[in-house]
């Protein structure tokens, strides 16, 4: 399986890849659904939502601020860094991130959407002030240096829309490539996870990599079992 996938990812020229959290995992950041569950004592759900900003921003800032404290000590793995020599060799390449923690582009990655944000940036919730800010941790209760609202992670929460221009482009990626690598995610998380049912209407060749079988998983040509570090690399080297 690893041969064809290889064989077909390599003579490819068009290649669309899709990461979820289980990408970043090797590098220490937890996943939303893996064993030990989100954040610890957080519930991803609860606090991940316009309505518990709107109820209680402070604690929604302190969960973000942790995650920015986590986030900010780990490094991209071996399968970042093989998705960045991927990029060189495939003539017309499109990475489609849900993961909001940056390491994408920290490996090297260029060609790239996120399709849910990223949480080193922040927006005010009044005025288009739109900034990368790292410092770590953010105050409280942080304000926009424009015009002293207070400021949000500039991620795409649950029940909040997708930026149409980023989901637009990841679509018409989507529409038109050869194979779609599918890797880390457990294609739970709409609209992302229906660009894998599009990509499949479209024609392309459906490779997944994840430790264990997903709902994609039925759709997938190729299901690569085992840890992207570890899969990912012998199918680029
Ligand atoms: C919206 C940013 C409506 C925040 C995130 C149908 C259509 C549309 C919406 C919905 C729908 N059904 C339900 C909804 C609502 C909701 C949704 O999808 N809910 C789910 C839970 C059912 N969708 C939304 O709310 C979206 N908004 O549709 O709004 C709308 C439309 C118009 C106008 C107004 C409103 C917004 C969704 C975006 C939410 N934001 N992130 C933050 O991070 O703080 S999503 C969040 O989950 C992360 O981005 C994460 O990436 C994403 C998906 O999870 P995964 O990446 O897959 O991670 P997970 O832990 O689930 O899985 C990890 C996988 O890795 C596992 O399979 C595991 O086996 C594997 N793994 C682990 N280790 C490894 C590994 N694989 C390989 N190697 C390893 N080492
Ligand atoms: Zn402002």
């Amino acid at each position: 399986m690893i041969k064809k996938a290889r064989e077909a990812i390599l003579h490819c020229r068009r290649l669309r890849v899709l990461t979820g959290a289980g990408i970043s995992a090797e590098s220490g950041v937890p996943t939303f659904r893996g064993a030990n569950g989100l954040w610890g004592k957080y519930n991803v759900m609860e606090l991940a939502t316009p309505e518990a900003f709107q109820r209680n921003p402070e604690l929604v800032w302190k969960f973000y601020n942790w995650r920015r404290e986590v986030i900010a000590k780990v490094k991209p793995n071996p399968a970042h860094k093989a998705l960045v020599d991927l990029e060189k060799i495939i003539p017309d390449f499109l990475l489609i991130t849900q993961n909001v923690d940056g390491l994408h582009q920290q490996a090297g990655n260029k060609n790239m959407v996120e399709l849910h944000g990223n949480i080193w940036w922040v927006k005010c919730t009044t005025c288009e002030y739109l900034a990368q800010d790292r410092s770590i941790p953010l105050p409280s209760l942080p304000t926009c240096p424009k015009c002293s609202s207070l400021l949000r992670p500039n991620v795409v929460w649950f029940g909040e829309a997708l930026d149409p221009e980023v989901l637009d482009k990841a679509i018409e990626a989507i529409e038109n490539t050869e194979v779609l690598l599918v890797i880390g995610t457990s294609a739970v998380v709409q609209p992302a996870a229906s660009l894998i049912w599009l990509a499949k209407e479209k024609g392309a060749l459906i490779i997944e990599i994840n430790i264990e079988k997903t709902e994609a998983s039925e759709i997938a040509d190729i299901t690569l079992l085992g840890k992207a570090g570890e899969v990912l690399p012998q199918l680029v080297k």
